[in-house]
């Protein structure tokens, strides 16, 4: 049986590890709904390079091969058009699409995302439009004037990206107007977390620089980094990475890219629409994933951790990025592929969030298994941790903490196979 996890009031001291999305979030909807003694921990000022969500911009669309996910990703939407969050959200629009040499599997994956959504009616009247040649991408995106040989799919008008960086930003400053406590550098680089002589209730965590925080209920969103913390938790989520890189346009040149739909093929990758202010294109490649192996000295367990020496982008993704550029905006082949790095994400099986008390432990909460897919929930996770801290458990069987599920390596709706980063040949070379 779980321990009774003893109830919060407003003004429980409520310790956030981790000021990314699912950390700010929670901050911020804790701190606006009344709670006054919440203290969020990162070892970097926000945006944290830490943070999966520190990025130009990230993709926001509904469709999932799960409806659960769609009817989440709706209301998400719906906040980030309320004067909060507009200010970081343009619904250009997404085009989603398989190339003509695309595995059947994203195309079923497609497929069944498409039926999440191609009835749904939250969605305003002509938002999809089928794709079946390059014409039809053409006709709602011009800019577009590449080959795009054999790509088929559709476009979504309601959809689009979120301006992350400056998203998360936004969440920090309105969290620290509220009275949200932020911690930044060794102080705030949380290395142990710490027990009761029991071990059976947390009290909190031990930073780096030797500061101890304490709290009733300590709340771990550490995302891709959380076995870093919590080697345990490696049984259901894997730290994975993805190739992303920009290109730099002139200012007119972005001009002619101006209200360009989020693209992505799927078994290539995916780019936006250039940022208002630095004209930079960013581009990722999609595939499976990277992992980052290691031996974990505490069990002699392998875990699977973000990397921190690894420089560049693996050469099959350059690869993926340049065919991407060539089949869209062939203008820009040849340009250089600048700010590239890899994210790191935590991978859950079944791309399931994972967010619950730690069983057999009081006041112990992790918030993790992005998956890749939770910056467009900036707007509402929070919501979701509040539910769990406040009835004291998670009532969504699927964001349980799961005791024998490991990550699963075959994700329905990502082409190839996860590789470790460590077998992979990089790219150091940044010409095209
Ligand atoms: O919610 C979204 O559409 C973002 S997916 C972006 C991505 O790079 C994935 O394509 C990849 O498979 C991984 O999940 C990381 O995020």
């Amino acid at each position: 049986m779980p321990p009774i996890q003893s109830p919060i009031s407003k003004d429980s001291s409520i310790l956030i590890v981790g000021a990314g999305v699912f950390g700010l979030s929670t901050a911020l909807h804790l701190a606006q709904d009344g709670y006054t003694n919440i203290t969020v921990l990162d070892r970097e000022n926000v945006p944290s390079p830490y943070s999966a969500g520190n990025d130009l911009n990230k993709i926001v669309r509904a469709e999932y091969e799960d409806p659960f996910y769609t009817e989440l990703a709706l209301d998400a939407i719906k906040k980030w058009q309320t004067p909060f969050w507009a200010p970081y959200i343009r619904l250009t629009g997404y085009v989603l699409a398989t190339s003509a040499s695309s595995p059947s599997k994203a195309r079923d994956s497609l497929h069944k995302s498409f039926l999440s959504i191609n009835t749904h009616p939250a969605f305003p009247p002509a938002s999809f439009s089928p794709v079946t040649t390059a014409q039809d991408i053409r006709h709602a995106a011009p800019m577009l004037e590449g080959p795009m040989e054999g790509w088929t799919g559709y476009i979504n008008k309601y959809a689009g990206y979120a301006r992350a960086a400056k998203a998360l930003e936004h969440a920090a400053a309105v969290c620290s107007d509220l009275g949200v406590k932020l911690v930044t550098g060794d102080d705030g680089y949380a290395i142990e977390v710490l027990y009761t002589a029991a071990g059976k209730e947390c009290i909190g965590v031990k930073t780096k620089s030797g500061t101890t925080h304490t709290a009733s209920k300590t709340v771990i969103c550490l995302g891709a980094h959380i076995g870093t913390l919590l080697p345990g938790i490696a049984q259901q989520v894997t730290a994975k990475s993805w190739a992303v890189a920009h290109i730099q346009l002139t200012a007119s040149e972005a001009e002619a890219m101006r209200g360009c739909p989020v693209v992505n093929c799927r078994d290539l990758g995916f780019f936006f629409e250039p940022d208002d202010d630095t004209h930079k294109i960013k581009l990722c490649a999609n595939g499976a994933g990277y992992t980052n192996y290691v031996s974990n000295a505490g069990s002699g367990k392998k875990l699977s951790v973000p990397s921190t020496s690894i420089v560049g982008i693996p050469r099959e993704d350059e690869n993926l990025i340049k065919r991407l550029i060539a089949e869209t905006i062939p203008r820009f082949v040849g340009r250089e592929l600048i700010d590239r790095f890899i994210c790191w994400c935590s991978d859950a099986a079944n791309s399931d969030y994972v967010i619950d008390f730690v069983p057999g432990c009081g006041g112990l909460v992790v918030v993790t298994g992005d998956s890749g897919h939770a910056f467009k929930m900036l707007p509402i996770a929070g919501k979701w941790v509040q539910q769990v801290l406040e009835a004291g458990m998670q009532s969504t069987r699927r964001w349980k903490w799961k005791v024998s599920v490991k990550g699963s390596e075959d994700i329905s709706w990502r082409v190839g196979h996860v590789q470790d980063i460590k077998d992979v040949q990089m790219s150091k070379v940044t010409k095209l």
